[in-house]
């Protein structure tokens, strides 16, 4: 069996030292923010605090679907949470979300602004208020909720679960590991099995849940999270491999990647998103040239 060292848990749990392991300083028991600090408010109806994680990219790759599709009312500005800094624990950022995480979303079209927070809303209520990108009928519409929210009940055991402890925790434990390794291979077959039958996640439309789903696990098959597309032999779920190339080709899936990205490829980070020209002008790149 495994080599962890034994733990007895004491009787009353306190915070102490840190648990160590990546983001081990932004983890903390208690809800709130740290500091005073107003949010940004730019020019158009969307408002977006946000960092270009697959949780973020959900809802910048939404915003740019819904303006491909003429919706001008999704128009947005999207500022970089440096979730790493702790930005997400400023007064302005927890008024938007108190569970200081990004995504979140401030609509400025209604009076007052509306706050959407969690990403699976985000992606909801963007879908309702523009009646796009989730299916009319009654059936499709709850097939295509169904997938939403077997994404967003299931990717804190990806991400949480086995990314943490394959690639993020201070040591490998054997007994995490197999455990998520288990049920992320379980989650893929999950998606292999429906995409065989089906285009899309909600059948042949593109919709939300599709937007929601991609950036955890067409990333994780991608290898582009956690470096784990060999050890979970992720070439293996050929249908989600399909579905993740074909989501790939949308020029708003190329966008909204790229926005409150700060990592990778120059040429790929939109730090701040204030106009559609941005793409064009504004990736670091272009702002920075002496650093390509
Ligand atoms: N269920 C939330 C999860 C959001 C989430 O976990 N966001 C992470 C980045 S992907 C975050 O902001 N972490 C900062 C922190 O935990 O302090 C959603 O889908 O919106």
């Amino acid at each position: 069996m495994s080599d962890t060292p034994s733990y007895t848990p004491p009787k009353v749990w306190k915070w102490d030292t840190g648990s160590g392991g990546q983001f081990a300083n932004i983890n903390r028991p208690i809800a709130g923010s740290t500091h005073d600090k107003d949010r940004p408010v730019g020019k158009h109806p969307m408002q977006l605090y946000s960092l270009a994680t697959p949780n973020g990219v959900k809802v910048t790759v939404m915003l740019e679907e819904l303006l491909a599709l003429g919706h001008k009312g999704a128009d947005y500005d999207a500022y970089l949470i440096n979730i790493g800094e702790g930005d997400q624990f400023s007064s302005g950022f927890v008024e938007v979300n108190p569970n200081s995480k990004i995504p979140a979303l401030m609509d400025h079209s209604t009076t007052p602004p509306t706050r959407v927070f969690e990403s699976g809303s985000i992606l909801l209520y963007l879908a309702d208020k523009f009646g796009a990108l989730i299916p009319t009928d009654p059936a499709k519409r709850t097939e295509c909720l169904n997938w939403l929210f077997w994404l967003m009940g299931s990717a804190p055991y990806l991400g949480g679960g086995f990314g943490h402890f394959y690639k993020y925790a201070p040591e490998k434990f054997e007994y995490p590991i197999n455990r998520f390794a288990m049920e992320a291979k379980r989650q893929l077959d999950v998606l292999d099995r429906h995409l065989a039958e089906n285009r899309y996640l909600a059948g042949d439309e593109y919709s939300i849940a599709d937007i929601a789903t991609f950036p955890w696990y067409g990333s994780l098959v991608a290898g582009i999270v956690y470096d784990a597309a060999e050890f979970l032999d992720t070439a293996s779920y050929k249908n989600v491999v399909r579905w993740n190339n074909e989501i790939n080709e949308r020029e708003a899936v190329k966008r909204g990647k790229m926005v409150n990205r700060s990592w990778g490829e120059l040429n790929e980070q939109l730090r701040e998103r204030h106009d559609a020209s941005d793409f064009d002008l504004r990736t670091q790149d272009k702002l920075e040239p002496e650093a390509e």
